[in-house]
């Protein structure tokens, strides 16, 4: 329990300040997961958006469920949260006319879907439709400030919730950036992007928040903003050069950290 990573240490060290809860697409209030392990539902297919397939709850974390599409494979698993507008209840698609799809990747000939669906629907355990909650709206404007804190999906590793860092803001857009990573698992994305969550999301909903990586130093919030607002307001000057190679020595040491962290945490990365 001791070594469990804490926001509010971690916030102190780092000298960070958190996204307030205004700048997300999520509710301030996390949505209650009533889905149980099994239940099925309607869900878009993330292979192939502009289909919507059978899918089973086949792992319940936090306000997210693991879903997996029926007559698929195990090697595509996704992840969405119970107030995500690309799942709905059984008979939603039948009710607007349309039908489900077989799954990209549809592990039999595609001319038995129609009775594959027949026989899997027949006795399953639909989720009830109160269990799907309203999706929240977007937020009126791009609230995100360069140096904020958050809690993020890591896109290459999905089930992940990990400490994160606005590394940009551009437009509608933001740059998260995971802490400790060294930049490999960033990402750009919308304001509104429904994978991104305000400080003690996991807390909240019971989801498992990673540790932030061993692999970059953590560096105090201030020193950054001040070198990146320097650079900026500079003008286009021989001084950005002396001002670079100032700030370059002040990295240094940093720098060297980086390395030893970098061998210690080697072991961590093979493990997973
Ligand atoms: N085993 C993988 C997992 C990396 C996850 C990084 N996220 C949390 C930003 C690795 O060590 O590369």
């Amino acid at each position: 329990k001791k070594d469990e990573f804490q926001w509010s240490t971690y916030l102190e060290e780092t000298g960070a300040v958190c996204a307030p809860s205004e700048c997300f697409r999520q509710s301030e209030i996390p949505p209650d997961n009533d889905f149980k392990i099994g239940m099925k539902l309607e869900a878009r297919d993330p292979r192939n958006i502009a289909s919507m397939s059978l899918a089973t709850v086949i792992g319940i974390i936090g306000a997210r469920l693991r879903l997996r599409l029926d007559g698929s494979d195990n090697k595509n698993d996704f992840w969405r949260l119970v107030d995500s507008t690309e799942i709905q209840p059984i008979g939603t698609c039948e009710k607007q006319g349309d039908l489900l799809q077989p799954p990209l990747g549809y592990q039999m000939n595609t001319s038995s879907w129609p009775m594959f669906l027949t026989r899997t629907l027949n006795g399953c355990e639909a989720a009830p439709a109160t269990f799907f909650k309203k999706e929240p709206p977007v937020p009126p404007l791009n609230f995100f400030k360069v140096g904020m804190k958050l809690e993020a999906i890591d896109k290459k590793n999905p089930f992940l919730i990990c400490p994160a860092t606005i590394g940009g803001v551009k437009g509608d857009e933001v740059y998260i950036t995971f802490d400790g990573w060294g930049g490999i698992f960033d990402y750009w994305c919308k304001y509104y992007c429904r994978d991104i969550f305000p400080v003690g999301w996991c807390r909240l909903t019971g989801d498992v928040l990673q540790p932030p990586g061993t692999h970059v130093p953590i560096t105090k919030n201030i020193a950054k903003t001040q070198s990146t607002s320097s650079k900026e307001t500079r003008p286009v000057t021989k001084n950005i050069a002396k001002t670079q190679s100032s700030s370059s020595k002040e990295t240094q040491p940093t720098t060297k950290n980086t390395a030893k962290t970098q061998s210690s945490s080697s072991k961590v990365t093979q493990q997973s």
